[in-house]
Formats: C-alpha cells, sequence, structure tokens
C-alpha cells in the first residue's frame, strides 16, 4: 500500500519511517510512504501558505493555490482516495481502518489553522475523517494515528497475523488484565488461575475478566460484542 500526505509540518512524520510497526511494514515493503510539503507548491520568496478569512473571525484558512498544487503533484505519484482529517468528519473506528487497508493507495490531506479553503474539498476531498471529539491544532497526528492503524492490518507485515487476529475475535471487548515475572511483586500475586496449566480454565477466566472489564468500563460495548456490523 501507498501512503500519501499532503501537510505543512512534513518533519513529524519522520516520527512513522523511523519507528516500530510502521517502519518495519516500510522496510519490508508492504508500505510505501510519500510526504509532500505544502510550502513547496507556494509561490511567493516567503512560502505563504496561509491567509485570513473572508468575513473576518479568528484564525487563519490555508489558501487553496500551493495546496491545490501539493495534492496534485501526490495524485501523480499516488493512486487512491483523498482523506482530509478534520473535526467535521465522520469518526474514524476499527472498521475504517480495516476499509482503507484494502487500499492500493491513500493521501491524507492534513489541515492546519482553521482548516482548508472549502474549494479544496469541492474540487480535491473524497472523504472527511475525524478521529474523536476533541480538539487538536492539526490533522498531523490524526494522519499518523490513520497510518498506524492501517499498517498493522497489511499482509505480510511482520508480527501482525496473530494479534489482527486475536483483535478481530475480541472486537467490541476491552482486553483482559496481563502479567509477566515476578509471581510476587511489591505483595501482589499473580492469580493463581494463570500459574495453573489449565489451558481451558484460563482461557475461561480470561473471557469473564475482559467481560466484567467491559461491562463496567465500556457498558456502551457490551451491546454489540461478539456481533458482525450487520447484526448490531
Ligand atoms: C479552535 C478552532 N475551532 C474553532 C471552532 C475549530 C477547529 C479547527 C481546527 C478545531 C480543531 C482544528 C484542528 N484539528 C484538526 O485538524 C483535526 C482533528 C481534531 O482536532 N480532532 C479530532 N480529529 C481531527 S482530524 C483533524
Amino acid at each position: 500500500m501507498e501512503i500519501g500526505i499532503v501537510t505543512i509540518f512534513p518533519e513529524i512524520f519522520g516520527a512513522v519511517s523511523g519507528f516500530g510497526m510502521t517502519r518495519r511494514a516500510l522496510e519490508s515493503g508492504n508500505l510505501a510512504f510519500s510526504v509532500f510539503d505544502v510550502r513547496d507548491y507556494a509561490s511567493d520568496r516567503r512560502r505563504t501558505v496561509d491567509d485570513r478569512p473572508y468575513g473576518g473571525g479568528p484564525g487563519m484558512v490555508l489558501t487553496p493555490g500551493p495546496l491545490a498544487e501539493c495534492i496534485d503533484a501526490a495524485r501523480q505519484k499516488v493512486s487512491g482516495p483523498v482523506v482530509y482529517l478534520t473535526p467535521q468528519g465522520e469518526q474514524f473506528d476499527q472498521g475504517t481502518a480495516r476499509e482503507l487497508a484494502g487500499l492500493s493507495g491513500l493521501i491524507l490531506l492534513c489541515g492546519r489553522y482553521e482548516g482548508v479553503d472549502e474549494r479544496i474539498v469541492e474540487t480535491r476531498v473524497d472523504r472527511e475523517i475525524s478521529i474523536g471529539d476533541y480538539v487538536l491544532s492539526g490533522g498531523e497526528f490524526p494522519a499518523m494515528v490513520i497510518v498506524d492503524a492501517v499498517a498493522r492490518l497489511l499482509p505480510g507485515v511482520v508480527g501482525n497475523e496473530k494479534s489482527v487476529l486475536e483483535d478481530s475475535f475480541n472486537e467490541g471487548m476491552l482486553d483482559c488484565p496481563h502479567y509477566t515475572r515476578p509471581e510476587n511483586f511489591e505483595g501482589l500475586d499473580v492469580p493463581k488461575v494463570l500459574l495453573s496449566g489449565n489451558h481451558e480454565e484460563i482461557r475461561q477466566w480470561r473471557m469473564e475478566q475482559a467481560l466484567e472489564r467491559t461491562r463496567v468500563r465500556r457498558p456502551d460495548l457490551v451491546r454489540s460484542a461478539g456481533r458482525s456490523e450487520t447484526e448490531n
């Protein structure tokens, strides 16, 4: 899969290519990544990319000229929908991640300031996505969230197969508690059942723990856990 990023802060995306799972996905060739700097498409000496909003008010708006050229350059290299990260978008979830992971290409447009000129949305954006109801200062971190969630679903990405399968089995349920050595830590013991070697009892205990946690912490999930989207 090839992901293009359109941003005024290209350096931030070093975090994606430099570390962890996304780095391994890039190294193995399952993921390709190109970052496009909007400022490279500005036409003035100061490389201006924003301007004051028509109608007045606080903040600035990403000006359409350089942005259009930058998106068009990204589209020359990466085929696939242009997704604009914005608080006004549909809320991202695991279903969205799975959908995007099925594409061969994807362009993520990161907004900054008050957002992009609406004519960019009209002419070049295929889909608008938010990562949740809280205020961030731009679309760069949301774009990295999406890259991470999508990359770990790509077939062939090392270490993903088992955990992706487990995730889809447990979908809509919180995880059970986990323990590792030592058996006693600051006076706290590992639950006996986990040392029993009885795999059926362990499975049962983990399921009960997960269900109880979900009931208490996320009652909204209990309704739909274990059922597919169409069964809800
Ligand atoms: C304080 C500015 N707000 C005035 C009503 C609107 C606003 C504009 C731009 C709020 C946030 C932003 C920047 N955020 C994003 O670009 C963004 C975002 C987010 O803030 N939360 C969750 N998902 C996303 S995706 C992009």
